[in-house]
């Protein structure tokens, strides 16, 4: 019988035929689906420690992210059975006027990978879109990403049109290579993030999860 941590190692080293077969392994033998999950979990926190050692870089990271997401379709059905409750709903997207997307995904498949319910939604997205987002989804998490030193405006005009909604528990997290704390400090943000990996650990943090 296979062990959990070979799922981990597998989805750590982004082996997306083991990771898969080892998930349908484990849910025909009946393990509970939420140590599946803890398994896939522990080695999507492995990659992203690793990455921000600088000891693994972008590719792994998409690599570990794809075997998890294949995994994770294949659990989904079963989790939901079981009850499962994601950590929390978040809502991401690259602010409006801005289409660089390759770290907002990254930061996207770590969420997801740390069990977060997470809506894309996608790039160029206005204040207005996150806001109703944000709403629809009952989101407490919001993630904005910016690239370009001129679409950083953008982001404090979300931040002030998510701030003017009042919304209760909504915490929200910044990040993207001209991104600092003290913009987020400055823009109001609850918190700012260098990396994906450490969007993980932040989000974690502001949630209290
Ligand atoms: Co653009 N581009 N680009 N570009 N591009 C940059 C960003 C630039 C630095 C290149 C340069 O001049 N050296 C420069 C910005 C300069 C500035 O503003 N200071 C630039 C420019 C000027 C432009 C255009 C204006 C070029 C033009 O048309 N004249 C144009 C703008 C288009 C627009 O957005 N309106 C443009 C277009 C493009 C492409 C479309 C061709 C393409 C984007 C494709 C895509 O994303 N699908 C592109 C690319 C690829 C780049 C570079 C080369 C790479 C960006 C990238 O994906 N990095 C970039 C130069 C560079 O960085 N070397 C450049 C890899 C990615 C994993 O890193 O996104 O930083 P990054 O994400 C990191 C962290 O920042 C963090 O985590 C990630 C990984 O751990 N992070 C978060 C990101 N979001 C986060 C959110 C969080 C937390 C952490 O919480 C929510």
């Amino acid at each position: 019988m296979p062990q959990l941590n070979e799922l981990t190692e597998a989805i750590k080293s982004g082996n997306r035929s083991n990771a898969t077969r080892l998930t349908t392994e484990f849910l025909e033998n009946g393990t509970v689906p939420q140590e599946i999950l803890d398994a896939m979990v522990t080695g999507m926190d492995e990659i992203g420690e690793r990455f921000k050692r600088n000891e693994v870089f972008v590719p792994e990271m998409l690599i570990a992210a794809r075997a998890m997401k294949e995994s994770m379709a294949i659990l989904e059905p079963a989790l939901v059975k079981s009850g499962y409750k994601p950590l929390a709903t978040a809502v991401i997207g690259t602010v409006q006027g801005d289409l660089h997307d390759i770290g907002k995904n990254l930061v996207s498949m770590m969420w997801k990978g740390a069990s977060f319910n997470v809506v894309d939604l996608g790039v160029n997205v206005s204040p207005e879109a996150f806001v109703s987002a944000i709403k629809e989804h009952n989101a407490t998490l919001v993630g904005l990403s910016a690239l370009l030193t001129t679409t950083m405006p953008s982001m404090k005009a979300t931040m002030d049109a998510i701030r003017q909604e009042q919304l209760e528990g909504v915490k929200v997290l910044i990040g993207g290579a001209p991104v600092t704390q003290s913009y987020a400090d400055q823009i109001g943000a609850d918190g700012f993030a260098a990396d994906a990996a450490s969007a993980v650990d932040a989000a974690r943090k502001l949630l209290a999860c």
